[in-house]
């Protein structure tokens, strides 16, 4: 069946739905297409940092009420590391900004709900996607649903399907250029049924290793332990998993981590990813379908709603005052920002992970960073700025 619509969104994650939702609100028409079913996308557990700017945008878009009621505001948070916790009060270091502690299924949950509530069509459930005719003033794209063929012709197609969509591959690799560095340790992440150990986030080295403590309510909390990306979780029983977390949280100052039924267990890759250009003809990339960070630094969601601002801004440009620049600068403009983000959560990420076979004045580099950002006002508030958000227009030339 033949369909059209302004704009084709591949994907409905939060850079496709965000975009879906922002392009309504000014009134440009799209229809989302996404692989997954609606409870699937809506139970995946992944992030669960928003920055100061990502939770600002979802307020202003009509969508942060929930996350205003049930999402938790963290003004600090801890590096461990020596045996001691050192607080960054980000507050004060970034002239009163802080994150906000929502996961990312239930803001999924909302921006779902609202661009169904607004009209917009998202098409569950289908297969076979291909992207065709992008250099064309009429793109389109092909998929399956429910065993039939499906055409959807559009002015512009916004690749949002992740890092393993089809999008990106669309671009001829000869226009891309590929940044990767995949890391020697992944995360092994938990969530358990318990009180929170902490007020706030604790980013912790060890001699063992990173660990992460995150909360996701007062009930139910949130932590990581850095591990072999090739480990399994079968390797881990639950009694292994509190020794580990155990040995890494050693302190001295008589805190301990509270333990609770472990409920979910999951292993994730560690990796650095850029594709430089976001765009090729009318496929424009947004989220983690151009750019993968690693989680160290919370910025992968935070980047796509950072893309998603720029190509909304652009569409509406294009569509309201017949302005093709801000399409043509989009992918420039957009790279400069995940640039920093990169770099942030590569630097967290070489900052808190010890990496096998490292030698002895790596190890003590590290330290010696960890103490600058927590005795220097300034090493501190480059940590926080970053942390916190840079905001989107800070990148616009
Ligand atoms: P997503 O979320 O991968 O969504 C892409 C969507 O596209 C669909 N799709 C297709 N649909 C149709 N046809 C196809 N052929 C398709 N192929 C794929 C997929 O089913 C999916 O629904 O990309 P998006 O929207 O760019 O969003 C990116 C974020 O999901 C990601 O960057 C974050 O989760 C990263 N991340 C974090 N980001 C933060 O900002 N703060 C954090 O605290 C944070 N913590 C994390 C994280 C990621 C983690 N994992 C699991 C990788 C913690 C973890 C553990
Ligand atoms: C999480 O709560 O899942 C989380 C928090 C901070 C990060 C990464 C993940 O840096």
């Amino acid at each position: 069946m033949k369909q059209t619509s302004q704009v084709g969104i591949i994907g409905a994650g939060p850079a496709g739905l965000l975009l879906a939702h922002m392009l309504h609100l000014e009134g440009i028409a799209s229809v989302v297409l996404e692989q997954r079913s609606r409870a699937d996308i809506e139970a995946t557990i992944k992030a669960g940092v928003l920055e100061h700017p990502t939770a600002e945008l979802l307020k202003q878009l009509g969508v942060g009420e929930r996350m205003q009621r049930e999402g938790y505001l963290h003004r600090g948070i801890e590096l461990s590391f020596g045996g001691k916790r050192h607080r960054l009060d980000l507050e004060d270091l970034t002239d009163g900004k802080a994150i906000t502690v929502y996961p990312q299924h239930e803001v999924i949950k909302d921006l779902v709900a609202a661009v169904l509530a607004n009209g917009t069509r998202i098409e569950f459930g289908v297969d076979a996607v291909r992207l065709a005719a992008l250099e064309s003033d009429q793109p389109v794209i092909h998929y399956q649903r429910d065993g039939a063929a499906q055409e959807l012709y559009c002015d512009f197609i916004a690749g949002c399907d992740g890092f393993h969509g089809p999008s990106r591959q669309a671009i001829p690799q000869a226009l891309r250029q590929e940044h990767a560095k995949v890391y020697p340790s992944g995360w092994f992440g938990i969530l358990c049924e318990a009180p929170p150990s902490s007020d706030e986030l604790i980013y912790a080295q060890s001699d063992r290793g990173f660990v992460l403590v995150s909360t996701r309510s007062p009930t139910v909390q949130r932590l990581y332990f850095q591990c072999d990306p090739q480990d399994s979780v079968d390797n881990w029983s639950d009694d292994r998993i509190w020794a580990e977390f155990q040995q890494r949280l050693a302190n001295q100052d008589g805190w301990q981590l509270k333990k609770g039924p472990i409920f979910q267990k999951g292993i994730i890759a560690m990796r650095s990813f850029i594709c430089e250009t976001m765009q090729y003809g009318r496929l424009f990339l947004a989220g983690d379908s151009a750019h993968i960070v690693p989680p160290t630094g919370a910025k992968g969601l935070n980047l796509a709603a950072g893309d998603v601002v720029l190509l909304s801004r652009a569409l509406h440009s294009h569509y309201r005052r017949n302005q093709q620049d801000a399409l043509d600068a989009y992918s420039a403009t957009a790279i400069q920002r995940v640039w920093r983000g990169e770099h942030f959560s590569w630097w967290m990420t070489n900052m808190l992970h010890d990496f096998e076979g490292e030698d002895s004045i790596t190890r003590r580099f590290r330290r010696s960073q960890l103490d600058y950002v927590v005795k220097s006002r300034p090493g501190a508030q480059s940590l926080a700025e970053n942390y916190v958000g840079l905001p989107f227009d800070a990148w616009i030339n």
